[in-house]
């Protein structure tokens, strides 16, 4: 008998759209959109309802996995894996430094709970450096904006007049509430445009009204071409500019210089389009920006970063409805503090992530300062990190390494020990991706089934092995246990006094969370203790908008969190509050970046390709495609189409090659070769190839049989190949060769 429907959300895309679910045994049998759930509304795209993949998944580990000599897995029991974990660390802290200890991971598409934990671990045992994928998408994104105003911003394209998508194929990859929705509501409204900026005739590039379709690589170009016109033609808004901006004239300076029409050839892109669009912006009542992977992994990302932003803030579409916004957050996914340095790179940490593309570099070496060991947890940098070649010889090389997944993934193989995760459906959960302005949501996820036999939440896990370490005595705690058993008033009270004078019990948080609030959380609900700190620091940054939300106070907001099973919002904003979210003192933006200014002079000299004539092609590896989902689903049954990952492909450079649809191709990178089945694409521009994102992970089939479906991406990527500011990946711009493979003739 399937259950009641039961609310939770979506994991496989950072937007966790609301979903309901009903259960048959631990079957997720039937799935739709939770209409209760504040920002998803109803809403699912056509993942959603392949979630039991994940659920049910023949590759779950179900007992902790310890790595033999010769290399085999075998099963031990929690304790002993803590045990020896926890000993394992500590025998690194004490010989090189608590600092040799890399941290990677945290949370996938949807959940940040365990990550939320780890903290008090990896401090207990001196842990400094870190990093996740954000490091290799948004870190050069975020080196912008805490210049810019010292904050992430997202647009409101629900009800922005006109939305512009660079690099950024939202009816794929969604990102934003209720994507397809909104995207279908802007291209019906004549009175909306949508401008994408991308060489691929997308689905969202086939909705717009304005396709600028760049050559792959020339962004850089094309948006400094469409700054200058707003310069040049006297476009911007003087007004917010002069109350709201410092150092616009030498931005405008720079972009006077742009040669329009020369910058619109070099990104391959009518310049009068390029004007058409600009005035559209200009004239607009709001606009709403969102730059992705096809500039963010792609040559002058950074320089992007920064272009893209002149289009809605010399237009002055900031604080008013429709256009860009600050937001709050629950719990930040970005720090904008300084940049500091990797150890032995040197490389730029960014919101306190060492760029992805180095982690390699920072293990294999004789230099006294690398990382020595590794905890991983919820992501397969094995696989999705550039160059996995280095990257396995890098992990294998580690004295120790510690993977936390739910499944034996390419990254897990490598691991001295494997911990099992119970699933995002058996313990509580929930996102940190909380990006919406004027109204904010947070959802707490409740568990809805037991953990699989042998698995554990993260929470538990964390709470293990800090208690192993011995860094807080029992006795200190027991205040907070008798405070906790009295109601949150005392509980808040107890905490301030207890973390007060005991700096070992500070240092460890969210530990001290789980196990004092945590027992007398509702069933099921210990993980949540740590959103209790969460939620007195979000109502201590925004008071008036949790109070508009409708809580009181942090201890309110908890409560809230708590009870709602879909959902609540927990920050509701009035435009004006934009300019406070701006963290520099006068509240301005601070529009002059010299390093970025000197960037767009040195366009005019930069080279026009960086294809050579033995790779002529631009390969884009890692497209999201309607059965893709990162590497969240390892079962590829889950797939309806494109099962084996389709190399894109121009009609041009297919008959230059003598490519055949369906037919199989060889790609050759600098860094490796890989073999794919060839789609023909009209879609395609000539010179341009395109590889989905998620595949060439393996699974073993009912038969007992390994099948590895597509290409794993990063076979083909180089880790050199980066941004310089960020150190973020260039995955959209991988110079190839692309080679027809005869068909084996039977004989
Ligand atoms: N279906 C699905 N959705 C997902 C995911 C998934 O795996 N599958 N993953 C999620 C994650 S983690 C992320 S970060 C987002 C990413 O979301 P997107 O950034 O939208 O995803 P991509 O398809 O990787 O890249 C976007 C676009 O960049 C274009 N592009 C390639 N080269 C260039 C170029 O030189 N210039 C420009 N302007 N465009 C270029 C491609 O044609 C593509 O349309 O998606 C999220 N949503
Ligand atoms: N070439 C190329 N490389 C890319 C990209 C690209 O476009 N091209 N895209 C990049 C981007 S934008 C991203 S975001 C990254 C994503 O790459 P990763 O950071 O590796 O993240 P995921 O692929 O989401 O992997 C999530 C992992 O979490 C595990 N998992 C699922 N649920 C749980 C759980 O409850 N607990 C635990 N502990 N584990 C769980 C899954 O089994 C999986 O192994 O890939 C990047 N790599
Ligand atoms: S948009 Fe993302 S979270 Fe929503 S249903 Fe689709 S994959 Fe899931
Ligand atoms: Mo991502």
């Amino acid at each position: 008998m399937p259950t009641d429907w039961q609310p939770t959300a979506c994991i496989l895309c950072e937007c966790n759209c609301g979903i309901v679910v009903q259960l048959d045994g631990r079957t997720l049998a039937k799935i739709r959109g939770d209409k209760q759930h504040p920002a998803s509304k109803g809403y699912t795209c056509n993942k959603a309802l392949r979630l039991d993949h994940y659920q049910n998944n023949p590759a779950r580990l179900t007992a902790p996995m310890r790595r033999r000599a010769d290399g085999s897995y075998e099963e031990v029991d929690w304790d002993t894996a803590i045990t020896e974990i926890a000993e394992g660390f500590k025998r690194i802290r004490d010989t090189y430094g608590g600092d040799k200890v890399f941290y990677y991971g945290g949370g996938g598409q949807g959940n940040h709970l365990g990550g939320a934990y780890s903290g008090a671990f990896l401090k207990a045992i001196g842990a400094r450096y870190r990093s996740n994928a954000l490091a290799q998408e948004k870190t050069g994104e975020a080196w912008i904006d805490a210049h810019l105003y010292g904050g992430h911003t997202r647009g409101e394209f629900e009800h922005a007049e006109v939305a512009v998508f660079i690099g950024k194929n939202p009816w794929m990859s969604q990102s934003f509430p209720r994507a397809r929705t909104v995207l279908n509501e802007i291209a019906r409204d004549p009175a909306r445009t949508m401008i994408v900026i991308d060489p691929v005739v997308t689905d969202t590039a086939k909705m717009a009204d304005i396709h600028l379709r760049v050559r792959p690589g020339t962004d850089a170009w094309c948006l400094a071409a469409m700054a200058a016109v707003l310069v040049q033609e006297n476009l911007c808004s003087e007004a917010f500019l002069a109350d709201h901006v410092n150092g616009a004239d030498a931005v405008r300076e720079v972009l006077r210089q742009v040669p329009v029409g020369e910058y619109a050839q070099r990104c391959g892109v009518d310049e009068e389009l390029i004007r058409v669009a600009v005035r559209r912006i200009a004239a607009a009542g709001s606009v709403a920006v969102f730059e992705d992977l096809g500039v963010q992994q792609a040559p002058n990302s950074t320089l992007c970063s920064y272009l893209n932003k002149m289009l809605w803030i010399l237009t002055g579409n900031f604080a008013k409805k429709g256009g860009q916004h600050l937001h709050s957050s629950f719990a930040p996914l970005f720090t904008f503090g300084g940049v500091g340095k990797s150890p032995v790179t040197g490389a730029p940490v960014i919101s306190g992530l060492v760029p992805s593309n180095v982690v390699p570099q920072e293990i294999l070496t004789d230099h006294p300062d690398r990382f020595r060991a590794m905890i991983v947890e919820s992501s397969n940098p094995a696989h999705s990190l550039a160059n996995s070649a280095a990257c396995r010889e890098a992990f294998q090389s580690l004295e120790l390494m510690v993977v936390i997944d739910v499944a034996m993934t390419e990254t897990a193989r490598l691991a001295h020990y494997v911990l099992p995760a119970a699933s995002q459906f058996e313990k509580p959960e929930a996102t940190f991706f909380n990006l919406e302005f004027p109204h904010n949501s947070f959802h707490l996820r409740h568990p809805l089934m037991e953990p699989l036999p042998g698995t554990l939440p993260e929470p538990e896990i964390w709470a293990r092995l800090v208690r192993a370490l011995g860094v807080v005595d029992d006795a200190d705690l027991a205040p907070l246990r008798e405070a906790a058993a009295q109601g949150l008033e005392a509980y808040a009270q107890a905490f301030l006094a207890a973390v007060g004078v005991n700096p070992a019990m500070s240092r460890v948080l969210p530990f001290v969370l789980y196990e004092t609030l945590g027992p007398t959380l509702p069933e099921g609900l210990k993980g949540a203790a740590a959103l209790w700190g969460l939620a007195q620091k979000t109502a201590m940054t925004y008071p008036e908008a949790v109070r508009r939300a409708g809580h009181a106070d942090g201890n309110a907001l908890f409560e809230a969190i708590l009870s709602s099973r879909s959902g609540v919002t927990f920050t509701v904003h009035e435009y004006e509050d934009d300019f406070a979210l701006i963290s520099h003192a006068d509240r301005k933006i601070a529009l002059e970046i010299p390093e970025m200014i000197d960037e767009i002079r040195r366009l005019a000299a930069a080279p026009p390709s960086l294809t050579t004539p033995e790779f002529p092609i631009v390969l884009s590896a890692g497209e999201r495609r309607a059965y893709t989902a990162n590497d969240i689903l390892r079962d590829p049954s889950w797939r309806k189409r494109d099962t084996d990952g389709a190399l894109r492909v121009s009609v041009e450079d297919a008959q230059a090659l003598g490519l055949v649809d369906g037919a199989r191709a060889r790609i050759t990178t600098a860094a490796g070769s890989a073999e794919a089945t060839v789609e023909i694409s009209e879609a395609m521009l000539p010179g341009h190839a395109s590889l989905p994102n998620g595949f060439g992970v393996d699974f073993v089939d009912e038969d007992g049989r390994t099948v590895v479906p597509g290409v794993a991406p990063n076979a083909l990527t180089s880790t050199e190949w980066r941004d310089p500011y960020a150190g973020t990946p260039w995955h959209k711009h991988v110079p190839a060769r692309i080679e027809a493979v005869e068909a084996a003739v039977a004989v």
